[in-house]
Formats: C-alpha cells, structure tokens, sequence
C-alpha cells in the first residue's frame, strides 16, 4: 500500500512544478471526474439506459455504440470547464480547436475495447495530454515524444487509472465509498522475464513473415529457437491488456497485416498507440511498428492507424530483429509474397 494517498493530493503536488503541469494536472483531473461518472454507468450495463448496444458507425467508419456516444459526452463535458487548446476523440470526424490561448491539448479514447461490453468485459477510456503548438490546428499532428501526461481507465472488477507525467507510472483504484482514486502501485515496473504473448490469431495468414516467425517461436517454446514454453492471451481490449502487461510483464502484438484497410494495423495513433507507448516506455518497457519507436511517429491525420507491438523490452527487440532479418524481409518483397503482389490485392 501507499499510505492511501488520493489522486487529487497527487495532483497538488504535481501541479505545483510550474505553471503547464498546473494545466496538465486540471486536465488529468477532469478526465479521472469523468470516469468516476462512466463507471458507474457502464457497472449498470442492462439496468442503465445505455447498455451497449450496437448504433451505427463513427466517423472513421468502426462499429459504434450507445456507451461510446455517452462517454465521449461525458468526457467532453468535463474537458470544457478547463482551459485547452484544441480536444479530438476517436467519436469526432475533425479536432476542435476550442482556447487558442490554453497550454495544452488532449486526445481521448472515450470508451475503448468498447465490442467487449456486451460480455461485461473490461473497456477503458485512454488520454494523451500534448502541449499547444502556436497553430492549434496542429496540435495532434506532434510526435508521440511530445506528450507531456499519458493514462488510461480500466473498468473491470476494479476500476484502476493508470498515469504517466513522465515520471514513471503510477497506478491508482477508485475507492467507490470515498468517490475518489487512491494511489495504489508506484513506479510500477514490466516484468522482464515474462513468457506471455497476446495477439489476434484468427489474423495469422495476414501478417508478416516476421510476425508469423515470432509467434512461431512462442508456440513451439521449448521445441523451438526460445527455448522456453509461452502462454497466450487475447482480451480484445487494449487498456485490459495494457494492464496486464504493466501487471504481469509479457507481450502485445497489433501488427500491421494484409487484410485492406490494415496496412498500418488496427490501432490509431493519436488517441491509442500514442499514450500506450508513453505509459510503456515510462515503465521500462518498448513500443514499436516493428520497424520503428512508436513515440517517434507524428500522426498526418487525426484518426490515422499505427502497428502496436508492445511490452517486455527483449520480446519486443525480438520482433524488430525479425522484421530486419534479410531471409524474413527478402520474403515480403518476392512477388508471391508482396503486400500487393499476386496473392495481396
Ligand atoms: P474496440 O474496437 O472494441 O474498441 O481499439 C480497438 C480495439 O477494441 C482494442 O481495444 C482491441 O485490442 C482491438 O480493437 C481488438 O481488435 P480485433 O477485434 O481486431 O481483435
């Protein structure tokens, strides 16, 4: 334990660092006000108004539902009373520039792994806090290494914010009686000897040669190059996984592959692989597409994908080892084999 310390004595003292961290700090707290709200409401599933169902598409043309509309409304609402720049949400077709003189901007994932609520499974709300640049219109186009504060809301059993200011990772529950979030794990740390894998499988005929010869290696464990046995795991939901890895330690993979539309995986940058990447790294962990830092890409367009492959520092070096081997790489480009050869149209 940590002597109960609460997210808003965290906050003071974080605020009192200088004059951004004072916005980043009134940032952080409006979204973790949000969440105490979109706890409960997702925690009442058929007995809210709201229950998840399936109601049509957003703008970027995924799957939307009743709780990813409400909680981008509830986050929104709270975002308003602070003073920032410009505000995008994977629900939102374009950013809103909103205070052109505020310090910073924030992206927001409101309802994330939202296609697991239907099973009360856990779901998050993801958060990038980036500074304003002098045009606001470009504030979501800054490189990852930019973001001054990263987090993430599981809603499961517990309801757990995760945080980054760039000091490392701390891990806070929502203490339901008390209506607020207590420091529970500080400086937390990925495990390096973790032999946990997760990644969609169903997938394995899309990806790479370099994707398909890791998880080789991790499905044959002590036949094979590793020599160690694996276990794997698919949530289907980023921050649940994201939890785990900072938990357990271990590996996530949402590669590029060659089904249309996923040249650059699933996962979009701004409001997903951004902040994982920020949270992983502050944990000692790795973040890469396979072929490069995740925090050093800068986004062309708000929702635009990237590949994730995230966790233990040696399995992810293991994976970009893979994507520079010459048989591995010589294989791509051979026509047969080519993301738009004969058999990828
Ligand atoms: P969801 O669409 O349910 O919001 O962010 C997208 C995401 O979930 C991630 O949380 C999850 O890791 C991924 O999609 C699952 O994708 P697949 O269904 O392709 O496995």
């Amino acid at each position: 334990m940590t002597g109960q310390l609460t997210l808003e004595a965290y906050l003071q003292r974080y605020s009192e660092t200088g004059p951004l961290a004072l916005m980043v700090s009134a940032a952080i707290d409006a979204v973790a006000t949000a969440a105490v709200e979109i706890a409960d409401l997702t925690s009442r599933g058929h007995l809210s108004e709201v229950s998840g169902v399936a109601t049509g598409h957003n703008s970027d043309g995924d799957l939307q539902h009743d709780l990813d509309v409400r909680t981008d409304e509830i986050l929104r609402r709270y975002l308003s009373r602070i003073p920032i720049a410009a505000v995008a949400s994977e629900e939102m077709r374009e950013a809103e520039i909103r205070d052109p003189s505020a310090k910073i901007c924030v992206a927001i994932d409101p309802l994330d792994g939202s296609s697991n609520i239907d099973i009360n499974m856990t779901v998050g709300t993801i958060f990038s806090i980036l500074p304003a640049p002098d045009d606001p219109t470009l504030a979501f186009h800054q490189r990852g290494t930019a973001q001054l504060a990263a987090g993430f809301v599981t809603y499961g059993p517990q309801t757990s914010l995760v945080l980054t200011v760039g000091e490392g990772v701390d891990i806070f529950t929502l203490d339901r009686a008390a209506g607020c979030f207590k420091l529970v794990r500080r400086g937390v740390r990925i495990a390096e000897g973790a032999d946990e894998f997760a990644i969609n499988a169903s997938n394995r005929r899309h990806w790479d040669p370099a994707v398909r010869a890791f998880i080789d290696e991790c499905v044959a464990g002590v036949d094979g190059p590793a020599n160690r046995d694996f276990n794997m795991r698919w949530i289907g939901s980023l921050v649940a996984e994201t939890l785990r890895i900072l938990t357990r330690g271990g590996v996530f993979l949402y590669p590029s592959d060659a089904r249309p539309g996923y040249g650059d995986g699933r996962l979009r940058l701004v409001y997903e692989a951004h902040p994982i990447a920020f949270i992983v790294e502050q944990a000692g962990g790795s973040a890469s597409t396979g072929r490069e830092r995740v925090l050093e890409l800068a986004a062309q367009n708000l929702h635009q994908r990237a590949p994730l492959i995230m966790g233990t520092r040696h399995q992810v070096q293991r994976i970009e080892e893979l994507h520079c081997d010459p048989l591995l790489v010589a294989s791509v480009s051979a026509p047969l084999f080519a993301r738009r050869g004969f058999f990828r149209l």
